[in-house]
């Protein structure tokens, strides 16, 4: 369905959605996978989702699978292992999961334990809970059968002591590549995946928007997904993801609902932010959006079989 079939102008211009999108109005995408994820990063990511899909694996299981991938990669220094540390030199973790049923799951500030995703999937899974932080979290992962380590990397150390001489802020522009995956699988059912160290050089405690839920990440299985990238403090202000699907369920087309959410961030910053924030969207019935403030945003699509980077340009 395209947007100027069910949007309608009011009398002063704005353009404003004439119905609720629903399971009933939204075509559902059967039998034609999709795996979306964020920056080049996600071109391995989503084939080890496509792997996981292969092997009869839920849109969870492939959400999972791919999320892992850039957070066992000491070269990806925004996610996991080798991932920049906070100022005094911790590598800090933050991660989310949602699944199609609308459970969820995540761990913040969670520090040693090299797959946060997988213990976010955990604490959806086997705790009362949503959400575990700190000592908690790295308890309950040690708990369930993770293994601890070092998660600093003699680069990201490396670049730490560098930065450590300046002590210039950095921008999670600067350090980007938080990995966010969105899946749906041949049942049209929708999972999403969330996953970073943050914000590099961040303060002590610092939590950013990829383990809040409608922040980083939300799935609702009924009209579509969203996840972000970018500066996470902006994101959770505007509980940015449920924002994004709200605005598919207004009848917004996934790209507009990712502009119209980042239109709301530069209005607040006087129309010129000096910051990245993206968005990639997944609808019910497969048509996939996305949007990013400024410079440019990369996201990795796999369907029909092919796998491929697109690179957008920013709105402002
Ligand atoms: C955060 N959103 O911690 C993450 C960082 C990020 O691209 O995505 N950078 O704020």
């Amino acid at each position: 369905m395209k947007r100027r079939d069910f949007l309608k102008t009011g009398a002063i211009g704005i353009t404003a959605p004439s119905i609720l999108m629903s399971s009933e109005t939204i075509k559902h995408n059967i039998d034609d996978p999709i795996v979306l994820s964020t920056w080049a990063h996600g071109l391995p990511a989503n084939d080890a989702a496509w792997e996981a899909l292969r092997n009869g694996g839920s849109s969870m299981d492939a959400a999972e699978a791919g999320a892992k991938v850039p957070e066992a990669d000491p070269t990806s220094t925004s996610v996991g292992f080798g991932g920049l540390p906070d100022e005094q030199g911790n590598v800090t973790l933050d991660a989310c999961v949602m699944d199609s049923t609308g459970n969820a799951g995540a761990v913040a500030f969670m520090q040693n334990i090299k797959h946060p995703v997988s213990v976010a999937r955990k604490v959806m899974e086997e705790t009362k809970h949503v959400m575990l932080a700190g000592e908690g979290a790295r308890e309950f992962a040690v708990s369930q059968g993770f293994k601890e380590m070092d998660l600093l990397t003699a680069e990201s150390k490396k670049a730490w002591e560098e930065w450590k001489k300046k002590r210039r802020e950095m921008t999670p522009h600067e350090t980007h590549d938080t990995i966010s995956v969105l899946v749906q699988d041949k049942n049209g059912d929708m999972a999403g995946a969330c996953t970073t160290s943050g914000w590099a050089y961040k303060l002590h405690g610092r939590v950013g928007d990829s383990p809040i839920i409608g922040a980083g990440l939300f799935v609702n299985n009924e009209i579509g997904c969203a996840a972000a990238t970018g500066l996470g403090e902006e994101v959770i202000k505007t509980a940015g993801s449920f924002l994004v699907v709200e605005l598919m369920r207004q009848g917004y087309e996934p790209d507009a609902a990712c502009e119209e959410a980042l239109n709301r961030i530069i209005k607040a910053h006087n129309g010129n932010p000096d910051f990245q924030i993206a968005y990639i969207a997944m609808r019910k019935d497969g048509e996939i959006g996305s949007a990013c403030i400024k410079w440019s945003f990369d996201y990795a699509l796999a369907r029909g079989g092919e796998n491929k980077l697109h690179k957008i340009k920013g709105l402002i």
